[in-house]
């Protein structure tokens, strides 16, 4: 219906490996988002902020040792917390820009050889995204940009596995932008995409739930 009512905020999701530049172009769709006047927030996965958070970042930095299958279910969890804000977020008609979701917890355990449908299992029920980015960059590019702050994941064998993962987790409703080109080229073609889905949104495009 186009029921004013109805309308209300996208979920726009950013994917890929490490150094891809998600980060940078999550905050510069930001920064445009807000001058044309939308209401719009930018959110991050894992969201270190909360208890369950700070238990993330703990392991990521080698401060703690888990177990592979507790650590995706603190992932997981740590997107179950946000979850109903980030429903009431996108009913009051504010767009969220997410770096990494259900995808990064994907992709990334199940490099490590977890099952791949074990690790789907606890994302159902989250909210979907109404489109996912996928900056594309080879994991030899990304490692050359250097920067790799030192944390677990941020290393070349391990970035390959990713890449893989994602290549199975990637369907044809993702938006795949070849993250080599220039800065601006890239947040050229976000930003044309974005917009699509913004207003899709707008006319009332019903929420929906993973998988
Ligand atoms: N990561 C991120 C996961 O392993 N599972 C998840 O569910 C999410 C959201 O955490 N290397 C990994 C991917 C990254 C690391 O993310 C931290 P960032 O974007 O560097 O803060």
């Amino acid at each position: 219906s186009n029921n004013k009512s109805d309308s209300r905020g996208a979920l726009i999701v950013l994917e890929g490996l490490d150094r891809c530049g998600k980060t940078s172009q999550c905050s510069r769709l930001l920064s445009y988002l807000e001058e044309l006047g939308h209401s719009v927030e930018s959110w991050r996965f894992p969201d270190r902020s909360t208890g369950v958070g700070q238990m993330i970042s703990s392991y990521l930095t080698q401060k703690s040792q888990l177990d592979d299958h507790a650590i995706h279910l603190l992932f997981s969890a740590n997107r179950w917390e946000k979850r109903s804000l980030m429903e009431s977020k996108l009913r009051s008609n504010t767009t969220l820009i997410v770096d990494r979701y259900s995808f990064s917890g994907v992709a990334f355990s199940s490099a490590k050889g977890l099952d791949l449908d074990w690790c789907k299992a606890p994302e159902a029920g989250l909210l979907a995204p109404d489109l996912v980015v996928y900056l594309d960059i080879s994991p030899e590019k990304a490692a050359e940009r250097g920067g790799y702050g030192g944390e677990r994941y941020e290393q070349l064998e391990f970035q390959k596995k990713v890449a893989l993962s994602y290549q199975m987790l990637r369907d044809d409703t993702w938006k795949v932008i070849d993250a080599t080109l220039p800065v601006e080229d890239v947040e050229k073609q976000l930003r044309q995409t974005v917009l699509e889905c913004i207003q899709i949104c707008e006319k009332g495009k019903p929420i929906s739930e993973l998988w």
